[in-house]
């Protein structure tokens, strides 16, 4: 069986483009695969973080993992900072890394946009997720669109220690990404995707959000003066981005939606995506609210932890073999 691994960062909660574009794939590949799901904190403290909020961001995490149909007897499901193999792989890859490189990833371009100094784990955060990925001699990982760039730099990171030491430290992985539409792009500004920690709430639908507040945001959302109904992202990029919402939330292809909606407004268009959406998501908060709160997620995550470290000790013995650290 192909192995996968995959994570999410506790900065907030989960929002559509997260799930569409990675959560979603997470619960189909565990009939499969073996698979790995990580709730990264160390990614998280790339931006500050309040402690407190912080933790029980990870437990939100990790319940709407369950939520949404991961299931911890199919697939490993743990916190990043409870196996230090992630820490300690990543130093060694860092060592193995170009500050040219780096610099040449979009995700650290825009997020230290207009500052003069930017923190260094921002910078690094490539390097991480390679080792999250390598730390598990992982395959496969399922990705939204945004993170080509990183899986790159994984690949080439694996290929470049392999070659280095003349030894087979890593797998190489393939990312696995979804077509173009599973890109959800925020609600206020379709030419950014939709984020977390962006500010505005109405640029997002999380999906805890309260039928009103998602009525409004949908309402809210910037289209268009033209008032068709027609998939055109250069042009188009609100509506576009609304109609893959609404595709991906039901059984519509993009161009039967364009057939449905030919001659209505976007009033029309956007109340039936409000429903859409808010019955789509109405199981998952409902299995939310079983999960959060009783009291069998500590134990969860510990049981995967046990079984990542278990997995993640052989990869880091192999390597430092390989590198020449240690004496054994
Ligand atoms: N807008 C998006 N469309 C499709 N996929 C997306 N992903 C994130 N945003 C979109 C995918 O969700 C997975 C988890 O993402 P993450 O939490 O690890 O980090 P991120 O990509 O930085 O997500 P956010 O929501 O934008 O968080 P913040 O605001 O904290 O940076 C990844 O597979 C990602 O591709």
């Amino acid at each position: 069986m192909k192995r996968v691994f995959s994570g999410v960062q506790p900065t907030g909660n989960i929002h559509l483009g997260n799930y569409l574009g990675a959560l979603k794939q997470f619960v189909e590949l565990q009939e499969d695969h073996e698979c790995i799901y990580c709730i990264v904190d160390l990614h998280a403290i790339t931006m500050p973080q309040e402690p407190k909020v912080l933790r029980e961001h990870i437990l939100d995490v990790a319940a709407l993992y369950l939520a949404v149909g991961v299931d911890p007897k199919k697939s490993i499901v743990f916190v990043q900072s409870d196996v230090p193999g992630h820490a300690e792989l990543s130093w060694i890859l860092t060592c193995n890394s170009y500050t040219g490189e780096l610099s040449r990833m979009t995700q650290f371009k825009d997020k230290s946009k207009e500052k003069e100094s930017a923190p260094t784990g921002l910078f690094t955060y490539p390097i991480l997720m390679a080792a999250d990925i390598l730390l598990y001699d992982t395959n496969v990982v399922p990705v939204g669109n945004d993170q080509k760039q990183h899986i790159e730099i994984c690949r080439d990171l694996a290929i470049r220690v392999n070659n280095k030491y003349k030894t087979k430290s890593f797998i190489v992985p393939e990312g696995r990404f979804l077509k173009e539409g599973a890109r959800i792009m925020s609600l206020d500004d379709p030419s950014s995707k939709m984020s977390k920690s962006a500010e505005n709430i109405h640029s997002r639908i999380s999906l805890l959000d309260e039928p009103g507040k998602i009525k409004k945001s949908i309402m809210k959302a910037t289209t268009d003066s033209e008032g068709i109904i027609k998939y055109d992202v250069k042009n188009k990029p609100g509506i576009s981005n609304l109609l893959n919402i609404y595709c991906e939330m039901s059984e519509y292809t993009v161009k039967e939606l364009e057939e449905k909606y030919q001659g209505c407004g976007y009033g029309d268009f956007k109340k039936d995506l409000v429903e859409v959406v808010n019955e789509g998501l109405k199981p998952i908060k409902e299995r939310y609210e079983e999960i959060r709160y009783s009291g069998e997620l500590p134990k969860i995550l510990e049981d995967g932890a046990k079984r990542a470290n278990l997995i993640s000790a052989k990869t880091m013995n192999r390597v430092k073999n390989n590198v020449g650290l240690g004496i054994n």
